[in-house]
């Protein structure tokens, strides 16, 4: 069994029906679905806010590189735009976690090189996921508490929006 954690964020076109496509491709391995939480743009670039999500999904078989690349389809199948690093795009689907592996790899990073510090992947995760951590560098809610207060309190919470199918 492989179980992985991606996040899924959107600023550009129709967030929240991208994000719910992101959701739809991975359906077969879904096994939980975060709310939906509005953040500011995290990286220094200029943009509207965000909409984001987390996922945990599992399958029998897949490596990590299958998660990257339905991540990757799942990207192109809405469309994805990206022209600046950091900037603005239709839909990302990030490779958080795949089990507890741990990996340099600039082709697949595990755990993605950034989560650790990024409210808007943290804060979903721990809604769903209370107890997680981030291989390597500690619990979800640790990680939470060591970021500046300002950063949890903008990640808002968006009640209702259901993102299953
Ligand atoms: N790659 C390596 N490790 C991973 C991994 N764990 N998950 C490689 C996914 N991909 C990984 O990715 C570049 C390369 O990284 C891929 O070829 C893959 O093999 P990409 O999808 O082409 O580029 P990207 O996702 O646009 O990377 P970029 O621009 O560095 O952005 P990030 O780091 O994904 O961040 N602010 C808020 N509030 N919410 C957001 O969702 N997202 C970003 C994008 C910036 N700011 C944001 C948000
Ligand atoms: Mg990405």
């Amino acid at each position: 069994m492989s179980r992985a954690v991606l996040s899924l964020g959107s600023n550009l076109g129709d967030p929240l029906a991208q994000l719910r496509s992101a959701v739809q491709a991975f359906s077969p391995y879904l096994l939980t679905v975060s709310p939906v939480f509005r953040t500011p743009p995290w990286g220094g670039v200029e943009q509207a806010e965000y909409l984001n999500a987390v996922i945990v999904v599992a399958d029998d078989e897949a490596t990590p590189e299958e998660w990257l690349a339905r991540a990757q389809a799942s990207e192109a199948a809405a469309g994805r735009t990206r022209e600046v690093r950091w900037g603005p795009r239709t839909l990302d689907v990030d490779v958080i976690t795949v089990d507890e592996l741990i990996s340099d790899d600039p082709r697949l990073t595990l755990p993605h090189p950034h989560a650790h510090e990024r409210a808007f992947v943290l804060v979903p995760w721990w809604s769903v996921e209370p107890e997680a951590s981030v291989p390597g560098k500690g619990r979800v809610l640790e990680l939470m508490q060591a970021l500046p207060p300002q950063e949890l309190a903008a990640v808002t919470l968006l009640p209702g929006l259901e993102l299953r199918p």
